[in-house]
Order: C-alpha cells, then structure tokens, then sequence
C-alpha cells in the first residue's frame, strides 16, 4: 500500500512548476490523471527533443508514475467529461495562466458546487496584487523573489541559478499544502483553494537572504566576505559569491586539476569547533593561538586570506581526497560535483534518487528518482505515458462511460483519436 493510495488527482498542469507537484503526488502513491489538449498536450513533451518523434526529456522526467487523458475543456462534451473528473476527483493541480481555468468555465465558485469536497491547487506566478496577471517562467520567479540580486559576485551581474527553485520550488510547496489540505479534509469533510505564487516560493528560499536585509540596520555583515575586503556595504543584501550564507564562514576553492576540469572544486567550511583541525591540516598550526586568528570573530576581516591559504592546500589534491582527508576530521567539505560525476554514481542510483527507466519511444533514459523516501511508502518510478495512453481506460474505469455513451464522447472529437497502448 502507497501512502496516497486512493486519491485521485485531476492534474491539469503542464511545463514544469505543476507536473514536479503532482509527479511527487503519483510517487507517494496518489492516481494522477494529466489532462492534456488533443493532438498537442503538455508543450514540453515537444521541447528540448533529442530523440526524434519521442518524448522529450523534458516531458519524460517530469510526468512519470501518471496516466494521460487527451481533452478539449473547451468543446461542451470535453466540458461534460471535465466535470465529471471534478466530480470523481480528490485534488486538482493547475497552473494556467492566471483566469485561463475561469474562462473555460471552472472557476472555484463552480469547481466548489460540482464537488465540495475537492481541494484545488494552484501555482501562479505573483500572488494578488499588481502583477497578478502576469504569465512568470522560472527566471522571472527567481529575479522577483530576490535570489538573483543576492546570487552572482559583488562586481558582476545578478545570476539565476540553475536549480529550478521557481518551478520545482513552487511545485514543492504546493505538493505540501495539498497533502495538508487532505489531512485537514479528513476532519472538515470540506475541501479548500491551495495556491503557491512563484515568487513568494523563491522568496520563502531566499528566506536568509531577507534576514540578512534587517541585519544591515545594524552595521556591516561582516561574515560577508566584502567585509574583510574593505567594501562598504550598500542600502540592500548584496551578492556574495560563493560566500556561506549562514554564520561559519566557507568558499569555494581550487583544487588539483582545476586548470582544465571546470568543476576540480570544493566548498571548505571553517566550521568554529573544528578550526584547530583545520589548522593542523593545512599546516598552519601557529593559527591555532594566533591573535587575530585563534578567534571566530578576530578571524572575520581575513576571511580573504584564511581560504587563500586554504587553498594554496587543497590545490594539492583532488577534490575527493580533500573530502576523504577532512571528513574524518569533522571539517565540513563538498566537492563540486558535475551532472556527469552524478550520473555515474551507482550509490545514487541504489538509493533510488536516480533511476533508469525503460521507454518505448526513446529506450532507457536516467532520471531523477523520489528524493523523499518513505520507508511504508517507497516510490516506484514508472514511465511517462504517452499523449491519450489511458484516455479510454479513464473515460470507462475512473468515469464510467461505456457504450453509446463512450462512443459518443469519442466521437465529439473531445477526446482525440483514440489509441492503442504501445507493446513495451
Ligand atoms: N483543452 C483546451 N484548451 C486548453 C487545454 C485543454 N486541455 N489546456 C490548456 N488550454 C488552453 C488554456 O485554457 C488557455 O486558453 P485561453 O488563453 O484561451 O484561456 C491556453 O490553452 C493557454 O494556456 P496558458 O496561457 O496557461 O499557456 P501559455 O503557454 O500561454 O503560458 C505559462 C504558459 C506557464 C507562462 C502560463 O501557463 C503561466 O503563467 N502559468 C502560471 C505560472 C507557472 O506555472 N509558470 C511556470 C511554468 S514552468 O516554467
């Protein structure tokens, strides 16, 4: 038994904020059906293709573990099958436009009257306000939530980074407030609206860096590398290269063969309780009892030159002997890790965080498994279905039409062609 088993979810998202949320959904066991328009569906099955007439993967990826539904919410028997969905449904995931669900005639009002008990989830970029209307991708997500005016270096350009933390960041809050909504339904019997703006996600991430902003009022942010270098701080957080965002201070330092590898890097952390180890490693033990160096706060204007000497060390070695000689030490290190150096790590792929699954348009792909793990509840990752895979097998199993009534759906063109399921 999955945690989820039994809940059906409406998944009417498409691109990537809404289908990581209910991808996550079908994981913890939830039946998700995905909604998508006849002949064209969800756009990134069509994106980024590197397999042609197969799904991307982009598409793939992202959808696993769902069954696919081909329908035109705007044709009145699509409308017909549409509410009846709502009406078998537990959750719906949306993340239109805002107003697109309005205008197909689903607004909250009318979702409310077919099945009150349904809870409807939402992702849009701004919450209410002056941009509420806004179409938002991922980078638009991260400039308004404020991570790129914090993220890049003093002295260069604001920078996105390359974790989606506007569409799978939003994804992930939303997936909590619906398995929250479900938990609260269990006593209300109701449902209720669930609705996550991308930029109060990436906001509620960048969530150090707002706290930083209040800190300024009180003079310097002197782990802030800029501190020990002199540079007057201005009216807002400002960028901090690779600096650390919490109270020990770190930065990313070269190692061995970083002249050709781009990514023969480690984070170095010089974590207070270990400094004396830290110390002995590097071979600079006088810094143990060193004024000006034997303490966490006489230590803070040279931060500059304490990784640099650091790192005239770890230049010595690779990135992974730097980790297996300070881990046993306790002194806190990452080494940079490459999507490459990643993909290959059987010990990833024991784990399940990845995954390689088996597809019948484009052969096996690697993905990114579950990253959370239910011991009761363990994910089985299963491929994306294909564009209208399981349009019969809902219309009949999960909304009962059979028949004339099933061929007259089928015949409304509201459907799309109807296909048979691929041999695997
Ligand atoms: N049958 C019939 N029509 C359908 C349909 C279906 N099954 N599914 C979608 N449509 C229609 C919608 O009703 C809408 O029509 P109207 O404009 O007439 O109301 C139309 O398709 C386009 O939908 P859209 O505006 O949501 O899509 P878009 O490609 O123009 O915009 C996006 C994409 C992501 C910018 C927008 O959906 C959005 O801002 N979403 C909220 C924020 C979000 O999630 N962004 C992250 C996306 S991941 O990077």
């Amino acid at each position: 038994m999955k945690a989820l088993e039994g809940i059906k979810v409406l998944d009417f998202t498409h691109v990537q904020s809404g289908p990581t949320c209910t991808q996550l959904l079908a994981w913890f066991g939830a039946d998700v059906i995905k909604v998508e328009r006849p002949g064209v569906g969800d756009a990134t099955r069509k994106q980024l293709v590197d397999v042609p007439n197969a799904d991307s993967l982009y598409f793939t990826m992202l959808n696993h573990n769902k069954r696919s539904i081909e329908l035109d919410s705007k044709n009145e028997t699509g409308k017909e099958v549409l509410t009846r969905l709502i009406g078998e449904c537990d959750v719906l995931v949306e993340n239109f436009a805002p107003g697109a669900l309005d205008r197909m005639g689903f607004s909250w009002e009318n979702i409310q009257k077919i099945n009150p008990r349904l809870i409807m989830a939402s992702i849009k970029g701004f919450g209410p306000g002056k941009y509420q209307d806004c179409k938002v991708y991922e980078n638009v997500a991260q400039c308004a939530g404020g991570s790129a005016s914090t993220t890049g270096f003093l002295d260069g350009p604001p920078l996105v980074t390359g974790a989606q933390i506007g569409d799978s960041g939003t994804g992930l809050h939303l997936c909590l407030g619906i398995v929250t909504a479900l938990f609260q339904r269990e006593k209300t019997g109701r449902g209720q609206k669930v609705s996550c703006a991308m930029q109060d996600s990436v906001l509620n991430l960048a969530r150090v860096k707002m706290r930083d902003q209040q800190r300024l009022k009180a003079g310097p942010l002197t782990e802030y590398s800029q501190y020990g270098q002199g540079i007057p701080f201005g009216e807002a957080t400002p960028r901090a290269g690779n600096d650390s965002g919490g109270g020990q201070p770190g930065s990313i330092l070269k190692c061995k063969g970083w002249e050709t590898d781009p990514n023969a890097y480690t984070y170095f952390i010089i974590q207070a309780a270990v400094w004396e180890k830290v110390c002995d490693v590097i071979g600079k033990p006088e810094w143990k009892t060193e004024k000006g160096y034997a303490k966490p706060p006489e230590r803070l204007d040279k931060l500059t030159e304490i990784f640099a000497t650091i790192e005239e060390w770890t230049k010595t070695k690779t990135k992974f002997e730097v980790m297996d000689i300070c881990n046993p030490l306790d002194i806190p290190v990452g080494p940079i890790l490459s999507m490459k150096e990643i993909s290959e790590d059987e010990g990833l792929f024991a784990t399940g965080t990845m995954v390689r699954v088996d597809h019948p348009e484009r052969g096996e792909y690697l993905s990114v498994g579950c990253p959370v793990k239910l011991s009761d509840s363990p994910a089985d990752v299963k491929r994306s279905p294909l564009l209208g895979e399981h349009t019969t097998e809902i219309l009949s199993d999960v909304l009962g039409y059979t028949g004339d009534d099933l061929a007259r759906v089928i015949a409304s063109g509201a459907v799309g062609k109807i296909k048979t399921a691929p041999a695997e």
